[in-house]
C-alpha cells in the first residue's frame, strides 16, 4: 500500500488548493493505485521533525512510501507512479521521453517564472520595484506560456492526444498564478478547464477539502 504524505490540520490561506500533494494524490486517483494519506501538520512543526526528515530530506510535501521505497519531488513521484501502474505514460522510449520533457518543462521552466509572480500578488515581496520585476516575470512567463499554447496546437494534451503525467504537472503549475496571466492564451486556458474536469481531479479536491476541514468547493 503507499503511503503518500501531504498536508492536514491547517495550511496558509494562500497556500490552499496550491499545495503540491495534490499532484501526487491527482496521479494515485487518475491510476486507481491504492492509497493513504499521511496528514502532516505544518504549522505545528511536524515537517521538521526527525522522523520526517529520514523520509524527506528537504523537509518538504510531498513524499511517498511504497512498502519501504521512499520517494520525494513531485515529478519524481508521479513519473514512478505512471511507470508502476503502465499508465499516463507511453511504454515505448521515444513516448516516455516526450511526456518527461514536458514535465520537466513544467516543472523547471515554468514554474520558477509563475511562482516568482504568484509571491508578488500575495504580498510577500513588496519593495518598491516589485511591480516592474512582476512585469519583467510577466513578459518571460508569456515566452514559457507561448510555447505551451503552440505545443497545444492540434492535440488536446501536452505530449499528444492522451492525458499524461506531464498535464497533471502543468494544470497544478498554472492553477499557481492569477488566471490573468494565462488569459492571453486560450488553448492553455481551454486545456486547464478540460484537464480539470477529469473526475480523477475532483475526487482528488474532495478528499483534501476533507483532509483540511475545508468547506466543499474551496479548493476549487
Ligand atoms: N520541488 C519540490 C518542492 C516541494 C515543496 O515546495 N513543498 C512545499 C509545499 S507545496 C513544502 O513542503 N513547503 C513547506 C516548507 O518548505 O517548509 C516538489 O516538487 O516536490
Amino acid at each position: 500500500m503507499i503511503t503518500l504524505y501531504g498536508f492536514g490540520r491547517q495550511l496558509p490561506e494562500l497556500a490552499i488548493g496550491h499545495t503540491r500533494d495534490l499532484r501526487v494524490s491527482w496521479a494515485l486517483e487518475e491510476l486507481g493505485l491504492p492509497y493513504r494519506v499521511r496528514a502532516l501538520d505544518l504549522q505545528g512543526g511536524e515537517l521538521r521533525s526527525e522522523a520526517y526528515t529520514r523520509i524527506s530530506p528537504f523537509q518538504q510535501v510531498p513524499a511517498i512510501d511504497d512498502d519501504g521505497f521512499v520517494l520525494t519531488e513531485s515529478g519524481a513521484i508521479v513519473l514512478y507512479l505512471a511507470e508502476k501502474a503502465g499508465r499516463l505514460i507511453p511504454a515505448e522510449t521515444r513516448g516516455r521521453a516526450e511526456v518527461t520533457r514536458w514535465c520537466f518543462a513544467a516543472l523547471t521552466t515554468l514554474e520558477p517564472t509563475l511562482m516568482q509572480i504568484a509571491f508578488i500578488d500575495a504580498g510577500v515581496e513588496t519593495d518598491a520595484d516589485a511591480p516592474q520585476r512582476r512585469s519583467v516575470y510577466v513578459e518571460r512567463a508569456g515566452r514559457w506560456l507561448g510555447g505551451m499554447e503552440r505545443q497545444l496546437f492540434g492535440h488536446p494534451y501536452l505530449a499528444g492526444e492522451d492525458f499524461t503525467v506531464a498535464d497533471i504537472l502543468l494544470t497544478t503549475v498554472l492553477r499557481g498564478v492569477d488566471a490573468g496571466v494565462v488569459a492571453p492564451f486560450p488553448r492553455l486556458v481551454e486545456y486547464r478547464r478540460r484537464c480539470e474536469t477529469r473526475a480523477a481531479w475532483q475526487r482528488t479536491l474532495e478528499e483534501y477539502e476533507r483532509r483540511l476541514n475545508l468547506a466543499p468547493g474551496r479548493a476549487h
